[in-house]
């Protein structure tokens, strides 16, 4: 079985923060001592790391809850709680996080290397030692560490590669790859033998030693008629390739048809039109077993074709011999240094709406559920809110106290709240005081 896998969901959590203590000093000649409660420590991250060396989401769709560790909570003397260590989890390159539910992009993991904190852990309440002050010599209270964010999200791997190759099954497009790069598919005389994507490195410096430059070329599931209604392995795997700023089209001389070549790029087409518009490099493939006639033709067919295309832009070449292998190699190089984006996906690809787990402090909503019910929705009094223990007399207090401070107060007095009626912030309930 293959352990391949390019989309799945999955839920991340960020660890609790620690509860801030209350604690008061016990000297031995101190009758009452001040506070020492020290603060909770900060929840883990959970954070996601582009690895090159990965290239399968098949660890996120095996488990599917993934949870980084608590802070600890404060203790006497000030003892700070210690952080909740963060979660790295590896992804591959290429990885897309979407929103779950609106299947908006978060974030496109597409570098080696990329981090990306996906779920904030909790920060650490503060213990009764924060509260301390000159009117307030020994509070009695301190912060609940914050929950960890919890969020659920779609991944989707479109592999990254500077080449993708394309064509019939069995066209050789794994003999290729495994001839010019690092990578070892399976290889067979029957179609389909390739039944996920490779990802090879070519190292130039195998064909120049002078050249100090490398390229990802990716080989996927062969194509046939029809693959955009779903036959043969379906048109899933091109979008694999829909990163690749360049396609190799293979075809294969001893199948002696040329219109292979308009029936691949009618299912890149029906596919998605940006694939279609991408620079093709085409090359004849087992020119090994066929006669130079066989070759003559099948160029003169498609130069009389396919609008702007010269002999010279056809290879020919045989991935079991490596005859035309160098100079294949060498012409995807150009293209490759000379690639510029064009279109319009790219544009939109670099302004990727980023997911960021920070808090707007001043801003909150109010709403009216009934006459005497009131919403309020903010991220910040939120946070508070969750963060206080609701039967410490002195935490509800401090809540108080924002309320007014924030404007929030005032707000709903405008609104028409008048003292006894009943405020939900965060689904806690709080009775208005004017
Ligand atoms: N004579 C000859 N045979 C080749 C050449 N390239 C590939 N083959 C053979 O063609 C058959 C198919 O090769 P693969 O590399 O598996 O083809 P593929 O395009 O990856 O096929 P799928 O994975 O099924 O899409 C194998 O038997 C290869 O040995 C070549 O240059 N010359
Ligand atoms: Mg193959």
């Amino acid at each position: 079985m293959s352990n391949f896998c390019d989309k799945t969901w999955t839920e991340f959590t960020g660890g609790n923060g620690g509860n801030g203590a209350v604690s008061f000093r016990r000297e031995k000649y101190v009758a009452k001592g001040g506070p020492d409660g020290g603060n909770g420590g900060n929840g883990g991250n959970v954070i996601l790391i582009a690895d090159e060396n990965i290239n399968t989401l098949i660890d996120f769709h095996t488990k599917k809850f993934f949870r980084a560790k608590d802070g600890a909570n404060g203790g006497r003397k000030n003892m700070t709680g210690a952080n909740g260590d963060d979660l790295l989890l590896k992804v591959p390159v290429g990885t897309i996080v979407k929103n779950f539910e609106t299947n908006e992009n978060i974030v496109d993991l597409k570098n080696n290397n990329q981090e990306f904190i996906i779920a904030k852990g909790g920060k650490g309440g503060l213990g009764n030692t924060h509260f301390k002050s000159s009117i307030h010599q020994a509070p009695q209270f301190a912060e609940n560490g914050e929950q960890g964010q919890n969020i659920k999200v779609n991944l989707e791997l479109e592999l990254v590669a500077e080449i993708g190759i394309i064509g019939f099954p069995s066209a050789g497009k794994s003999t290729l790859i495994s001839k010019i790069s690092n990578a070892r598919p399976k290889i067979a005389d029957y179609p389909f033998t390739t039944l996920i994507p490779n990802l090879g490195v070519v190292d130039m410096s195998a064909f120049d030693k002078k050249m100090n430059f490398s390229f990802v070329v990716a080989d996927i599931p062969g194509l046939i008629e029809g693959a955009h209604e779903g036959k043969g392995l379906g048109h899933d795997f091109l979008r694999h390739v829909s990163r690749a700023k360049i396609l190799l089209h293979l075809l294969d001389l001893t199948r002696n048809d040329h219109d292979d070549y308009f029936k691949i790029n009618k299912e890149l087409k029906l596919h998605n039109e940006e694939l279609a518009q991408k620079r093709q490099i085409i090359a004849l493939n087992k020119a090994d077993v066929v006669d130079d006639e066989t070759i003559t033709n099948y160029k003169n067919k498609l130069c009389s074709e396919v609008p702007n295309i010269s002999e010279a832009d056809i290879h020919v070449i045989s991935a079991v011999t490596g005859l035309g292998l160098n100079k294949l190699i060498f012409d995807l190089y150009d293209a490759i240094i000379n690639f510029k984006p064009s279109n319009k996906k790219t544009q939109k690809n670099s302004e990727i709406h980023v997911f960021q787990p920070h808090l707007n402090k001043k801003k909150f909503e109010i709403k009216k559920q009934n006459h005497n019910t009131f919403i309020v929705k903010g991220d910040r009094i939120e946070q508070l809110m969750n963060m206080t223990d609701l039967n410490n007399e002195e935490g509800m207090e401090r809540v108080y106290h924002f309320l007014n401070k924030m404007g929030i107060k005032k707000e709903l007095k405008n609104m028409g709240a008048k003292a006894g009626d009943q405020i939900f912030i965060s689904t806690k309930p709080i009775i208005f005081r004017p």
